[in-house]
């Protein structure tokens, strides 16, 4: 496949009107550039992204040219209640750009990896910011990289897996169309009916019913059967609902320690 690099009015273009795209040949993280000017609709892309941040202190690594790794400044218009939904809702939007666009059907790992036949194909960073100025309200900083056209020796773990490898050859830039169409179609309906979005969580997720050990902070862990991911978007294990943010780990029993 041919490795051009993204280009600006193209990017624009395949974002539509409610985007506006600012890339970076190169930037450090997008979620920090994103978070330092959020306001809605701005999307930061870098077409090598330098230090990319995942969730705690762990790192996201991308050659150039050849992943998705932007952040998009979204104002949800959801009760705080409602925020933990939030990574839910943005792993089934990233599947369904992913389906659509390269007839790939991704498995989403609870809270929100995406994952092929158990290797990570992408990875999404939420962070909230604001509220901004007194009387409006918190935004959130969605960031996505999606491993696109990395060979096997261009992923930095062996857990990690790309498009290219998976079989499907995709233009970075429709793709990137696809993820944030279906970013606003996904928010749109959690707005709406929340219900809607964790059955179509809850029927791609392959951590349901799986054996897990869930590491939580302070280095405690818990074994058990991944029973349901309740209304707040929580994980039950072993009759406890555990909550994203309370995680440091979730890994399937028998798999590799490398895998987060
Ligand atoms: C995540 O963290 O999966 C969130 C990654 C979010 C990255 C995007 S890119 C655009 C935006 N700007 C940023 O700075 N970040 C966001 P976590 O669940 O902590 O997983 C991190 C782990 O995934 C690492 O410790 C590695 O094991 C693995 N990993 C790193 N790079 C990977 C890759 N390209 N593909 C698959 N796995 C990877």
């Amino acid at each position: 496949m041919r490795r051009s690099p993204l280009e600006p009015v193209a990017l624009a273009d395949a974002a539509g009107p409610s985007w506006t795209v600012r890339l970076l040949a190169e930037a450090a993280s997008t979620n920090v550039l994103a978070a330092a000017d959020a306001r809605p609709g701005l999307v930061v892309v870098a077409d090598h992204q330098t230090a990319g941040r995942g969730r705690l202190d762990r790192s996201w690594e991308t050659p150039a040219g050849v992943a998705l790794t932007f952040s998009a400044v979204v104002d949800p218009g959801l009760p705080d209640a409602r925020w933990p939904l939030l990574p839910l809702a943005v792993a089934v939007a990233v599947a369904q750009a992913v389906r659509r666009s390269a007839g790939v059907s991704p498995e989403l790992k609870w809270p929100n990896d995406v994952l092929v036949d158990g290797r990570k194909l992408a990875g999404i960073l939420l962070e909230r910011v604001g509220p901004p100025a007194r009387g409006s309200r918190p935004l959130a900083v969605v960031g996505i990289g999606l491993n696109v056209d990395q060979t096997a020796d261009e992923l930095p773990v062996p857990t990690a897996t790309s498009l290219r490898i998976e079989g499907a050859t995709v233009e970075r830039t429709a793709l990137f169309g696809a993820v944030l169409a279906a970013l606003e179609e996904t928010l749109a309906v959690l707005r709406a009916d929340a219900e809607r979005v964790l059955a179509s969580y809850r029927e791609q997720c392959s951590t349901l019913g799986a054996a897990v050990e869930v590491q939580l902070p302070g280095g405690e862990l818990l074994s058990g059967t991944a029973e349901a991911i309740d209304g707040h978007g929580r994980v039950v294990v072993a009759g406890r609902a555990v909550a994203a943010g309370d995680v440091v780990h979730l890994r399937r029993h028998g798999r590799s320690p490398g895998e987060d």
